[in-house]
């Protein structure tokens, strides 16, 4: 016996070769007892007290001392052998396990021991509360295993020292004592317990999707999962509940839900880290920290949003990641262009459109007298008045004869953050004189047999001074061409001798200075059979007022008087229209010459008011006319607003003749009163100098204006300003005045593009006009502007101004290009003679050149009148597709207005560049041409106007004359049989 303890000894030395006592244990498990750390004796419980277990120490590895626990009675039968530990706490385990570290001797190896030699030990444990429990009985323990080697050693691994150390672990719960003991029982087996080890298991401290779980004891089963609420890290916040599993192995499973940091902070390695300075984050579901967009700052860490620049801002809906912005500046260009009582008002959009995408406009409209107040409900705008997206509106049922201001602002998103005056554009005007609106019903107050009485309210927009009412009637029977008319200045009138039981029909409608209106829908009333009275209603003509009276029988009787009425009543008829022709007066105005006055001071005490020379302050002089200085200044009359003015002076020294002449220009302008008419505000004679004072335009003169601003325009605003100036000669025509000057110089422009006809002269047409050329007939004309009857034989009439205004669209469609370029006065007057018309300058839609060719026809007959002008152009406005096709795009206009010029069959015969630069009057180009490397008039034709810039043609106009030139080369070698053309 003695002998095989000493083997067993021997081996358990040898084996603790490989021992290490380094305490180091996987993180999710928690020791209880670990019989390797224990200092000194374990001192643990045997049973019996001797022969059984017995305590040894051994060294490891590192020569520390370790204790373990022997016992090899493999040579008696019946062992049972009790091996007990301390109490061991439970603390927070459920389920524990025992980690063994054994050797056990193979009892093979054993030959004379087989009958009674184990090769196993079980394994039991006690739960109890009390530490120290002194005797336990063996059947208070419960089993928890049988324990077998996995390797067991023999002799020969004694000899050879081979470690075979055995590792076997138990684990046991649920538990629910406060602690419990171990023990192991042997029954006959060569064993040596090395080390004990007690431990549970816990998932550590974990941190996913930036919730963190803490240490957390597995739970009592093997299968259970230990559902885990995790909180969020620094900085973050809850996005979904964040929750994991703790595995029975001390492992976590499936992490659900997460945290996401909170705004100002961003994600990094597992942490809430602030965003630093000109950085933002906004949301906690954004992706990192942004750098500030443009036009923003953040001036400390963690912030959520960056802070607009001085004059910069964002809107409620604007994201924090976009750059903040700025309200537009004001729309551009605002032209008007009135129509009676509709306004169309057009602009360009602002320089300055702030940085964002939601430009739109507001119109204010303010109604002018003394002072200016907001247009009322009554006023409609087309498309609407608010947040328009497109740079127009038309206005409507706007007061006659009345002076509006209407204001654009541009605004945005921002604009209500900062209004200003800055971002609006205004305009002033007055509207035109317009016929009443259609007065809206009729009703008939006393019906009887001969007699209908009728009354109707006013129209709703009068428009004026309703000067009188027609009534229009005639029975419902009859066609309406056999109608009588009624008028009266009234709202009623009695219809008479009528005849009974007879339906009629009534149209009414007013007339004011500006005309008729409309006539009202038609209304029926019937007579009845009765002498006296009754009420009628009317009823629109469509709906029969079927049920008076069923008196067939009263018919019958008064057949006979109703016969001899019925004729009574046309003879009446024929008497009253002629009493009412004799009511009808001319309303038109005409135009009388100050020439005709004896006197031509009284002329000018007629039509011009005398104004105090103290109410006028000349500020500068803007020009030379051909009397003297022409001044801007400014005008107070007493109880009005001051305003700009214009004022031709008469230069001292002037004789009587002259003074005539300078005030005759006054006498005229006096007589007109049409917001395309430069408007006089008076005249100064009582004092020197003598001055016309008249209102002021700001743009100056039109061609001027145009040659500045060349290209800058849309062509509805060109369309628009050529409007105006139609306008404005439609009512001189209507005055039978003729100009005779008409021309863009002539012309002058406000700063809302307003144009308006001016000079009105007497003497210039033949003295002063600068472009005035002496005729073989002694008179000075302006040649290119003038119509050939009235170079010919000094026809000027209303249809000669057509022709110039026809020259005057040209000049404004090309921006005051000079008509008919450098050809002589003799070769205009030659060429036009032949044929020759202006070519559609560049860009010029077709329609306005159509416009201008029947303008220039050879018979005046044959030219529009100028009321045909304006509903053609307000067609065009109307309808702006029409506009869109361009000369450019077309072949030669209507060869019957358009023969070919002296220019193209030059260019068609003359093949050289330089013959062809000759006939347009630029051979100034040849070097340039040739330098460009264009040899022949082929290569010519595909010249690009941006090439003519590179070649160093940097005049736009002359680049418009050579384009013009190529259009018209290509179009005449179409005509040319047997000729390709080279496009
Ligand atoms: O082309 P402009 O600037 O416009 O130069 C001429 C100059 O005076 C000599 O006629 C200008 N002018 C004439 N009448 C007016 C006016 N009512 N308002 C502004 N400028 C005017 C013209």
């Amino acid at each position: 016996m003695a002998g095989i303890v000493c083997v067993v000894t021997t081996v358990l030395f040898g084996m603790s070769q490989g021992l290490s006592t380094a305490r180091t244990y996987p993180p999710n498990q928690v020791t209880l007892l670990d019989s390797r750390s224990v200092q000194g004796e374990l001192a643990w419980v045997a049973s019996p007290t001797e022969g059984g277990w017995e305590e040894v120490s051994i060294m490891d590895d590192k020569n520390v001392p370790i204790r373990t626990y022997q016992v090899c009675n493999v040579m008696e039968p019946n062992q049972n052998n009790w091996l007990r530990t301390h109490w061991i706490r439970r603390r927070e385990a459920q389920r524990v396990f025992v980690e063994i570290k054994f050797t056990l001797r193979d009892c093979n190896s054993l030959p004379w021991v087989s009958a009674t030699c184990k090769e196993t030990f079980n394994l039991f444990y006690h739960e109890s509360d009390v530490d120290g429990e002194r005797s336990i009985r063996e059947s208070q323990f419960a089993k928890i295993d049988t324990v077998a080697a996995d390797e067991s050693f023999t002799q020969m691994d004694i000899g050879d020292r081979i470690m075979k150390l055995n590792t076997e672990t138990r684990d046991v719960g649920v538990l629910t004592r406060k602690g419990f003991y171990l023990a192991f029982q042997d029954v006959g087996a060569c064993i040596a317990l090395v080390s004990v080890r007690v431990f549970y298991k816990k998932c550590p401290l974990a941190v996913r999707n930036l919730a963190q779980f803490p240490d957390t004891v597995t739970g009592a089963d093997t299968s259970s999962l230990v559902e885990v609420r995790g909180s969020c890290v620094n900085n973050s916040e809850e996005y979904e509940i964040p929750k994991m599993y703790c595995g029975a192995d001390g492992g976590w499973l499936v992490p659900i839900g997460s945290c996401l940091c909170k705004p100002g902070y961003e994600e990094r390695n597992g942490e809430c880290q602030v965003c630093k300075i000109g950085y933002y984050r906004s949301l906690a579901s954004a992706g990192g920290c942004s750098k500030c967009p443009e036009h923003s700052y953040s001036v400390r860490e963690g912030s959520t949003s960056c802070s607009c620049d001085k004059g910069f801002y964002r809107s409620e809906t604007d994201p924090p990641a976009m750059a903040c912005t700025r309200p537009p500046s004001a729309p551009l260009n605002l032209i008007s262009n009135v129509n009676e009582t509709s306004v169309l008002l057009e602009w360009s959009p602002p320089l300055i459109s702030g940085g964002r995408q939601d430009l739109a406009y507001n119109v204010v409209c303010k109604r002018c007298g003394w002072e200016c107040e907001l247009c009322g409900d009554s006023v409609r705008y087309s498309p609407q008045r608010l947040s328009l997206r497109s740079p127009r509106v038309s206005v409507h049922q706007l007061q006659a004869h009345t002076n509006y201001t209407f204001e654009i602002w541009a605004v945005n998103g921002v604009s209500k953050h900062n209004p200003g005056p800055e971002q609006a554009v205004s305009v002033t005007l007055t509207t035109n004189q317009a016929a009443p609106s259609v007065v809206p019903s009729l009703q008939c107050k006393d019906i009887t047999r001969h007699t209908l009485s009728l009354f109707w309210p006013e129209p709703q927009n009068p428009n004026g001074v309703i000067l009188e009412y027609e009534v229009k009637y005639y029975e419902k029977e009859q066609s309406e061409r056999s109608y009588r008319i009624v008028k009266t200045a009234s709202r009623s009138v009695d219809i008479k001798d009528l005849t009974p039981l007879t339906s009629y029909v009534f149209h009414v409608r007013a007339r004011t200075a500006a005309g008729y209106g409309e006539f009202s829908a038609s209304y029926e009333f019937m007579t009845n059979s009765m002498p006296s009275p009754v009420m009628g209603e009317g009823v629109k003509s469509t709906v029969l007022l079927a049920s008076i009276l069923g008196s067939v029988v009263l018919l019958l009787i008064l057949t006979g008087a109703f016969i001899i009425s019925k004729r009574r009543g046309k003879y009446s008829k024929a008497k009253q229209d002629s009493e009412e022709e004799k009511h009808l007066q001319s309303v038109g105005k005409v135009y009388v010459d100050p020439f005709t006055y004896e006197d031509p001071n009284q002329a000018v005490r007629e039509f011009a008011k005398e104004i105090d020379a103290s109410c006028i302050k000349i500020e500068k002089v803007i020009g030379i006319g051909e009397f003297g200085e022409v001044c801007s200044g400014r005008l107070r009359l007493s109880g009005k607003r001051e305003q700009c003015v214009a004022i031709k002076t008469l230069k001292a020294g002037f004789t009587e003749e002259q003074r005539r002449d300078f005030l005759s220009e006054a006498s005229v302008m006096g007589q007109f009163d049409h917001p395309n008419i430069i408007h006089l505000e008076g005249v100064v004679t009582k004092c020197k100098p003598v001055m016309i004072v008249s209102e002021y335009m700001e743009n100056g003169s039109l061609d001027a204006f145009l040659r500045k601003n060349d290209g800058r325009f849309t062509v509805i605003q060109l369309v628009g300003m050529q409007r105006g100036i139609a306008s404005g000669m439609k009512y001189l025509s209507d005055m039978s005045y003729v100009h005779r000057d008409l021309a863009a110089r002539n012309i002058l422009v406000n700063s809302n593009l307003v144009c308006k006809v001016s000079d009105f002269g007497m003497s210039r047409v033949l003295e002063d006009e600068p472009e005035g050329t002496y005729t073989t007939r002694g008179g000075k004309i302006p040649i290119r502007w003038t119509a050939p009857e009235a170079i010919a034989y000094r026809k000027f009439t209303s249809a000669s101004d057509v022709w110039s205004y026809g020259i005057v669209m040209w000049e404004v469609m090309s921006y005051g290009e000079r008509p008919y370029w450098d050809m002589s006065n003799q070769d205009v007057i030659k060429a036009v003679e032949e044929g020759y018309r202006l070519p559609g300058p560049m860009e010029c839609p077709v329609s306005l050149h159509q416009l201008m060719l029947d303008c220039w026809q050879r018979e005046r007959a044959d030219r529009p009148k100028f009321s045909q002008i304006v509903n053609m152009l307000d067609k065009l406005i109307r309808h702006p597709a029409t506009l869109k096709r361009t000369s450019r795009e077309t072949s030669r206009p209507h060869a019957s207005t358009l023969s070919p010029s002296p220019l193209n069959v030059c260019t068609a015969s003359l093949g050289s560049v330089e013959e062809w630069l000759k006939t347009v009057g630029l051979e100034r180009y040849r070097d340039n041409f040739t330098n460009a490397g264009f040899q022949n008039l082929e290569n010519v034709v595909h010249i690009k106007q941006e090439e003519m810039t590179k070649m160093g043609i940097s005049s736009s106009s002359h680049q418009r004359k050579i384009l013009a030139s190529i259009r018209e080369l290509l179009s005449e070698m179409q005509h040319v049989p047997g000729r390709t053309v080279p496009v």
